[in-house]
């Protein structure tokens, strides 16, 4: 497979064994859906500093400076790209994060093994992200249960009806939706609308990408959205924090 050889040649890997006696695997992890349900505003703000369909965002910020940000102007939690090859992100950026804010920490990542979810939680993370296009109904049951057995919550993103279909099940805690085609990397709030209605409202649902502004956020609220996932339009400022105050 693929994907896996991929994720087994990105570095030397700790064994499992040794991120499991790690600090971070011990402590007690955040719940990112409880404060989106008891929140007004609902944002996870992104650390991002380059994209496949934008090049560079931000590559001057510290991760430090922008997660401290994003507590202070209000953010529910935060997302923590640490894909290095598309993202240009890292597992460091993760645990600065962590050593720099309280807020549930998202590990934003293409996760396509047990090892990542380990990992993820080694490095801080309270969510992990699970992408249906990548995954079968089985991989998302198997990697939901593990992580739900850590105690991570799991953000499991669709694009379109199948892979909602596919992937409805009781081990999720959110429901993205990506406003971002993929293949072409449009984007378009529709999408979000189109879905909203076959969510069962016991997942807390998730707008993703291309959020630019409140209006965004009101017109998508009525459709029963109550996180809101945004990146770019943080980071493209000259104070992340400063632009994600809600
Ligand atoms: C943030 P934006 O348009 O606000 O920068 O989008 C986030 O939704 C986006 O980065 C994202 C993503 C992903 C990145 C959504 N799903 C999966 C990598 C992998």
């Amino acid at each position: 497979n693929d994907k896996r050889i991929e994720v087994n040649f990105r570095k030397q890997l700790i064994p499992v064994s040794q991120l499991e006696r790690s600090v971070l695997f011990e402590r007690k992890t955040l719940s990112l859906a409880q404060k989106i349900k008891d929140s007004s505003t609902g944002i996870i703000a992104e650390h991002k500093r380059r994209s496949p369909s934008k090049a560079v965002i931000n590559q001057s910020f510290n991760v430090f400076d922008v997660a401290e940000g994003y507590e202070t102007a209000g953010a529910c939690g935060m997302s923590v790209l640490t894909d290095a090859k598309y993202f240009g992100g890292s597992l460091d950026d993760l645990l600065t994060a962590r050593a720099s804010c309280n807020l549930p920490l998202l590990r934003k990542e293409f996760i396509i093994d047990a090892y990542q979810i380990i990992e993820a939680k080694a490095y801080g993370a309270d969510v992990i992200l699970l992408i249906a296009a990548l995954l079968t109904r089985e991989e998302i049951k198997q990697l939901s249960k593990l992580a739900k057995s850590l105690n991570l919550e799991v953000l499991l993103e669709v694009h379109n009806e199948e892979e909602l279909n596919k992937s409805i099940m009781p081990s999720l805690d959110m429901l993205g939706v990506n406003n971002r085609n993929l293949k072409t990397f449009a984007v378009s709030l529709e999408t979000s609308k189109q879905l909203s209605e076959l969510i069962p409202n016991d997942f807390v649902k998730v707008s993703e990408s291309g959020i630019s502004s409140v209006e965004a956020i009101k017109t998508l609220q009525p459709f029963g959205y109550k996180g809101f996932l945004i990146g770019e339009n943080f980071m493209k400022t000259t104070h992340a924090g400063e632009s994600a105050r809600v």
